[in-house]
This record gives structure tokens, sequence and C-alpha cells, in this order.
């Protein structure tokens, strides 16, 4: 299956959802204030945001209002403004091989996917030749470490790991030396999940930070957070506060293929200016696909699911 297909089928539920209000709301055929005000509410439905709806809304009135319009118009329009927001976000993760280990810190509150989304990105590397160390540092949740090994050994990387409870900080030290003994291309770093409120834990984070900033102040070079894409508005806050503790360089938003709503990409990107590098939308291995801007804006608005 190509990854567009693919992206259709996982975005069916957000854009059968857009697609069926879209054909409600415009019933009549001239645009006037009732249906760009529920066009507007079926937007902040879809987790755009009030902010993000209001602006796309407004493009809608400026040039349309009064004039007749057709469904087909109406998605076409909506497609063209997700992709211009959302494609100021679309890069590359590029890592930089002349200088290695390149060492990638994934973050993100609990169950949002890191630990998967680290399996996916290896997966990639691994098909690419290159040579990866992951470093179990979440030592909290009890069986995180297994889960971790679970998928080292599907993929055959090695793994850096201890027992529960162990320092965080500390295991990101020695896996550093480790991966640098090794000449390893790259040490991807798996982290508790960890409320963006919650003081104690962040302040792990940032220990694990000053630790890796001690090794080498360049590091981490990528700092990841992911973000579940049904947990809604809260993501955008989850954005805001991982921020302070340690500088976000790149985001991967997971669970696309869940969701009912999937606009809240929008709503961040629209707002952050932090790169989107993927989106994952299953939970197997290649269910991890880099961020296409003009595939994303299709597939949510898509009337051919
Ligand atoms: N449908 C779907 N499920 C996903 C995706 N990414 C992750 N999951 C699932 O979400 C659940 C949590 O994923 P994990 O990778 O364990 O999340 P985590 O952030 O490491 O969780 P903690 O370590 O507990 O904080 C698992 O059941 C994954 O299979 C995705 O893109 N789509
Ligand atoms: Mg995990």
């Amino acid at each position: 299956m190509n990854w567009f297909k693919k992206l259709n089928t996982a975005f069916k539920k957000s854009s059968s959802k857009i697609t069926d209000n879209i054909s409600q709301i415009f019933t009549k055929k001239k645009l006037d204030e009732e249906s760009l005000e529920a066009f507007e509410d079926m937007l902040i439905e879809s987790d755009m945001g009030i902010t993000t709806a209001q602006k796309i809304s407004q493009n809608l009135k400026k040039t349309r209002f009064g004039k007749d319009v057709s469904e087909e118009e109406i998605h076409n329009f909506l497609a063209s403004e997700i992709e211009s927001i959302v494609k100021k976000r679309e890069k590359h993760l590029v890592l930089d091989f002349n200088n290695t280990p390149q060492v990638i810190l994934m973050v993100g509150v609990n169950g949002s996917g890191k630990t998967t989304s680290i399996a996916k990105l290896c997966h990639t590397w691994k098909d690419q030749g290159k040579s990866i160390l992951i470093a179990a540092a979440d030592t909290f949740r009890a069986a995180a470490i297994d889960q971790l090994s679970t998928w080292a050994d599907r993929l055959s990387i090695p793994i850096y790991k201890k027992s529960p409870g162990a320092d965080a900080a500390g295991i990101v030290y020695e896996a550093y030396q480790q991966a640098k003994k090794d000449n390893t291309d790259i040490l991807i770093i798996d982290t508790a999940g960890r409320l963006q409120n919650n003081s104690s834990l962040m302040a792990e984070l940032e220990k694990i930070s000053r630790v890796l900033k001690k090794l080498d102040p360049n590091l981490p070079h990528q700092s990841l957070l992911v973000l579940d894409g049904t947990t809604g508005q809260n993501a955008l806050n989850q954005v805001q506060e991982f921020q302070k503790t340690v500088p976000i360089t790149g985001l991967i938003m997971t669970k696309l293929d869940g969701t009912a709503k999937g606009g809240i990409l929008v709503q961040i990107a629209d707002q952050i200016d932090i790169p989107i590098y993927a989106i994952g939308v299953g939970e197997s291995l290649e269910d991890l696909n880099q961020f296409d801007a003009k595939s994303y804006a299709e597939s949510l608005v898509s009337t051919n699911n």
C-alpha cells in the first residue's frame, strides 16, 4: 500500500466527519453568516481551536461571502487553507552523521507513543544501514524496560538498560559513553511518560538534559516531543510546557488513525513554530510516516474514503 492510500485510510474517521458536516452545512447555495458560523463550529469540533478556526472561516468570508458556493469548492478551499498552514512545519528529520553518535531524546506525556515511535524510527534507520543504541531511561513505569527490550530484540538493535528504579540520567550518561566507544551512529533515549505539570518528573527530565549538556553542550541533537493526536486541546499545552524544560526540536504526532478529530495538528502547526517530522498512523513498525502537508490536508478533507 503506498503511503498516500494508507494515510487516506488512516484519516477515514476525521475526514468522513468533516465531509459529512460540509454537506450538512452548505445545503443553501449562498454563503451567509449562518453557514459560516456552522463551518467555524465544525472546525472547532475537529480540534482546530478557536483562533485557527476563526482565521480559516474569515478567509472563506473574505473571498466568498454572499456568493454561491459548491460543496466541492468548500472542500478545495479547506484543503488548501490547511495545507498552507501545515506546510510551514513540514520538515524532514535530518541527522548529521559526521558528528556521531547523534543523540535523540524522546519525551512526552504517558502513553503518547514514545516507545512505539522509537521502534518505528529505528526500523527506518536500520533499513538505511545505521547503527543504533537504544537507552532505556524510562525506569519509572514497571514494564517499560521489558516493552523496549522486546522491540529491540525484534529489531536486533542493542539496548542499554538497568533495573527499574535506576537513575535515568545515569543511564543516559553511560549509554552515551557506550555509543561513543562503539562508534554508534544514533543513540535514541526512551524516557518515562510524564504529565507536563508533574514537577518532580519534569525535574528528572531537566537532569537528563543537564547530564547530556555536560557531556557535550550540543546534546541532545534532537529532542522530539511525541503527542497523542487523540488528546485534543491539551496537546498545545503539552508543547508549551515541555518546551520550558527541554527545547523541543521537532514533533511526532501519533494515533492519527484513531481519531475522529485530527485537526489538533493544524492548530499546533498554526500556533507553534516547531517542525512536525512524522505522524503515527498505526501500531506496527511501518506505521510512521514523514509528515507531508499536502497529503495530510487532502486526506483530512477527502471526499472519497
Ligand atoms: N493506533 C495507534 N496506536 C499507537 C500509535 N502509536 C502508539 N500507539 C499505541 O499507543 C500505546 C502506547 O504507546 P507507547 O509507545 O507505549 O507510549 P509511551 O509514550 O511510550 O507510553 P509511556 O511509556 O507509558 O509513557 C501502545 O498500545 C501503542 O501501540 C499510533 O500511531 N497509532
Ligand atoms: Mg514508553
